[in-house]
């Protein structure tokens, strides 16, 4: 497992109860699919300013204050890539959300996240995001999406 080569990605979700921002993937990795805004992390580059990057580059917002609220690491039965992925909430931004090339934004209430539409992680995680919780977790997909296994646990802090 250790030697698996790990990505280090971002997903930025905006929540201005009882709303989320969410986007929908146009193209790439998860197209199809609703999800938070992110991507991978730079070279030399802080996980909070890649969070920051990805908001402006794909919805055209800027944010200020972001919190580190989760990671999660997924794995494939029948691939050597790991994604450690940095969840992140922020509740005020400056803009408007305006479609991009990656990814379409839509505003979505907290009683019709469209889960059947996401990643089939999010019903896991979401309800914690919801209530401002930390968590960490991992999940092992098979190589059709679904999930064989998983771990989720809720923390104070996620200074691990
Ligand atoms: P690009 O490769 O397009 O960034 N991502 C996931 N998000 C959820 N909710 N579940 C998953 O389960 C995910 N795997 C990846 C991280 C990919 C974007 O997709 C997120 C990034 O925000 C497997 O640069």
């Amino acid at each position: 497992m250790e030697n698996r080569d790990k990505k280090i990605l971002t997903l930025c979700i905006i929540h201005q109860h009882p709303m989320v921002l969410l986007g929908m993937k146009k193209r790439g990795f998860g197209a199809g699919r609703w999800n938070g805004f992110g991507g991978k992390v730079n070279e030399g580059e802080e996980i909070i300013e890649a969070a920051r990057r990805e908001l402006l580059e794909e919805a055209r917002i800027i944010v200020d204050k972001v919190e580190h609220v989760g990671i999660l690491d997924f794995f494939w039965k029948d691939k050597s890539e790991v994604l450690e992925v940095n969840i992140f909430k922020a509740n005020d931004f400056k803009g408007e959300p305006v479609e991009s090339e990656e990814m379409k934004p839509e505003w979505f209430h907290i009683d019709e996240i469209p889960f059947m539409e996401m990643w089939p992680d999010d019903k896991y995680w979401f309800p914690l995001f919801l209530k401002d919780r930390k968590f960490i977790g991992r999940f092992l997909f098979d190589d059709s999406d679904n999930i064989l296994e998983q771990e989720l646990r809720e923390m104070q802090s996620l200074n691990i």
